[in-house]
C-alpha cells in the first residue's frame, strides 16, 4: 500500500516549512583553554555578583560583595551557531575563583525548557557540576580530561572549587531553551562551600 502523499500544490508553506534563514556553513573554531575564548565568537555574556540575586544562601554576604565592587563571577563565550532546532551550539564558560559567604562562585543554573540533554567538557581548573531533577541531586567533578553528561530533565549549575579560573566547554541542542526561574524556586538540592583547600557539599533536600 502506498503512503498518502499531499500534492506539493496543496501544502501550506506557513505550516510545513520553517521560517527562512541563512543556512549555517561548516566552520572551525579555536578554543583557548588559557583564556576561555572561542574564536570566532558571536556573543560574550558576563555575570557579576549583582546578576546573581537570590542564589546565594547568605544574602548579607551577597549584598556586601555587590557593595564592595560587584566583581565578575563568570563569563560565557558563545560560538556563532543559531539557537534553533537542528543546530548544535557550543560555548566556553569561565568561572573565577572566589566565594560569597563561603559558597563557591557559581553559575545561575537552569533547566532546559525542551526535553534535551547537554555535554560539559573540562578545560582548565577544578569545578563541580551540580545536577538536580527536583527529587535527586548529584555532583560530578569536572576537570580537564573529563566529559560530563547532563540528561534531559536535570537542572544544572557549575561551581569553581579551585583557586584558579575554572573553564569548560558546553555543547547543547539548539532548541534546548533555558529556564532560570525553576532553579531560583527549587534550588539545586545542594550547595558547595570552600573548605580549606577542598570543598564541602551541603544537601538542601528536605527529608
Ligand atoms: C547552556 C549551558 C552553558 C551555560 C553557562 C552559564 O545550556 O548549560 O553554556 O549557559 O555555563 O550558565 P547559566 O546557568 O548562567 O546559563
Ligand atoms: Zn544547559
Amino acid at each position: 500500500m502506498s503512503a498518502h502523499r499531499v500534492p506539493e500544490t496543496e501544502r501550506n508553506p506557513a505550516v510545513s516549512t520553517p521560517p527562512p534563514r541563512t543556512p549555517t556553513l561548516p566552520f572551525a573554531a579555536a578554543l583557548d583553554a588559557a583564556t576561555g575564548s572561542v574564536s570566532p565568537a558571536a556573543l560574550l555574556v558576563e555575570r557579576r555578583v549583582s546578576d546573581l540575586a537570590g542564589l546565594y544562601a547568605d544574602d548579607a554576604a551577597w549584598q556586601a560583595a555587590v557593595a564592595a565592587g560587584d566583581p565578575l563571577v563568570y563569563r560565557v563565550c558563545i560560538a556563532p551557531v543559531p539557537e534553533v532546532a537542528g543546530e548544535v551550539p557550543f560555548s566556553i564558560t569561565t568561572i573565577e575563583a572566589g566565594a560569597i559567604g563561603g559558597e563557591c562562585f557559581m553559575t545561575k543554573g537552569h533547566t532546559h525548557t525542551a526535553h534535551e540533554g547537554e555535554v560539559y567538557i573540562g578545560l582548565a581548573g577544578r569545578g563541580l557540576l551540580l545536577l538536580f531533577d527536583g527529587a535527586q541531586a548529584r555532583q560530578l567533578e569536572l576537570v580537564p580530561g573529563v566529559a560530563t553528561y547532563i540528561p534531559p530533565g536535570w537542572a544544572h549549575r557549575t561551581a569553581n572549587v579551585g583557586d584558579d579560573p575554572f573553564r569548560f566547554l558546553s555543547v547543547y541542542p539548539g532548541d534546548a531553551g533555558h529556564d532560570y526561574e525553576w532553579v531560583l524556586r527549587h534550588g539545586m538540592g545542594a550547595r558547595v562551600y570552600r573548605d580549606g583547600s577542598g570543598q564541602q557539599v551541603v544537601s538542601t533536600i528536605q527529608s
